[in-house]
């Protein structure tokens, strides 16, 4: 898929979760440099740096999409010809690709240690980390049951359902209110992460911030799945990422809404890192304190 499809895609939400968007726009950076034949190096990086900008502007709050953009054209303005340049992209972004699936698998596995006995988890949204988590457990026999948040107002909660019943994971649709209901069962609560600031604070979907709180109320420990590249490099020097505000329509349609009525529609959540037990990485299990080393370790060149 080309660039300017997979803004598209992107943008629609028809590709959506940090994973899931930054691996397609390293595909996409990927896919430009085979498809650019002959042209100076100067052509070259003017049109890798259109692509990225298209690319990073089509949702600003996962950070997973500009690393893998930064991650993809690493290195090209030190090349000496186009040639070298339009392999390095086509070799970066390949390597990225594959490191954020293999990413994924080892979060699940790094998750298993956590539920030392069998019990329910919870969940919000739909994230693949947090999923690889659970299913981790499922197969070592942990897993009593999932409740999976609807997820108000895209319902990635319905795509988390089918994918868990599709594993044989016994999981149980609630609407987000809910959450407190069934809190007092849950053992331990997995979630997704699009970005990690360097003090701790994760972002991830609207209504994350109020299953942390609910969690410390009832002493149940809550882990941010993340992989390294979701952490964001310029939080070290004090900026925070964009929460992105979405349609109201996703809300209400226009023509139910009654006059001299406002939507508002956040669609990610800050959650302070006291309310977080733990981060999920690839490379272990750190407290959030930890975020900025792993900033040092793995994006100090992007
Ligand atoms: C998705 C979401 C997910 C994270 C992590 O929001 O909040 O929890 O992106 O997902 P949206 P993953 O549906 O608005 O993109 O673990 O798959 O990267």
């Amino acid at each position: 898929m080309n660039v300017e499809e997979t803004a598209l895609k992107i943008q629609d939400m028809t590709i959506r979760g940090a994973g899931r968007i930054a691996r397609a726009a390293a595909a996409a950076m990927l896919d430009y440099a085979v498809k650019c034949k002959s042209m100076t190096l100067e052509e070259f990086l003017v049109g890798l740096d259109i692509a990225a900008l298209r690319l990073i502007s089509t949702r600003p709050t996962a950070i997973s999409l500009s690393n893998a953009v930064s991650i993809s054209i690493r290195g090209t303005k030190e090349q000496e010809d186009f040639n070298t340049a339009r392999y390095l992209v086509i070799s970066n972004a390949e390597k990225f690709i594959r490191n954020s699936n293999s990413a994924v698998e080892k979060i699940g596995q790094n998750a298993l240690p956590l539920m030392k006995k069998p019990g329910k988890v919870i969940t919000i949204c739909n994230s693949s980390a947090a999923i690889s988590a659970i299913l981790e457990c499922h197969k070592a026999g942990r897993i009593t049951g999932v409740y999976a948040c609807e997820t108000r107002p895209k319902k990635q909660g319905l795509i988390t359902i089918k994918e868990l019943a599709k594993a044989g994971v016994p999981v149980t649709l609630i609407v987000d209110s809910a959450m407190r209901f069934v809190m007092p069962e849950v053992s331990i609560a997995f979630v997704g992460t699009d970005t990690l600031e360097s003090d701790g604070s994760l972002i991830n979907k609207i209504g994350t911030h109020l299953l942390a709180a609910t969690a410390r109320d009832f002493n149940i420990p809550i882990y941010a799945c993340a992989e390294t590249y979701k952490f964001l490099p310029a939080s070290k020097i004090g900026q925070h990422v964009e929460i992105e505000l979405r349609p109201s329509e996703e809300i209400l349609p226009a023509s139910e809404l009654p006059a001299n009525v406002k939507v508002f529609n956040p669609v990610f959540d800050r959650v302070p890192p006291e309310l977080i037990t733990g981060i999920i990485t690839e490379v272990g299990i750190i407290k959030p304190e930890e975020a900025i080393r792993i900033i040092k370790e793995h994006l100090e060149d992007i």
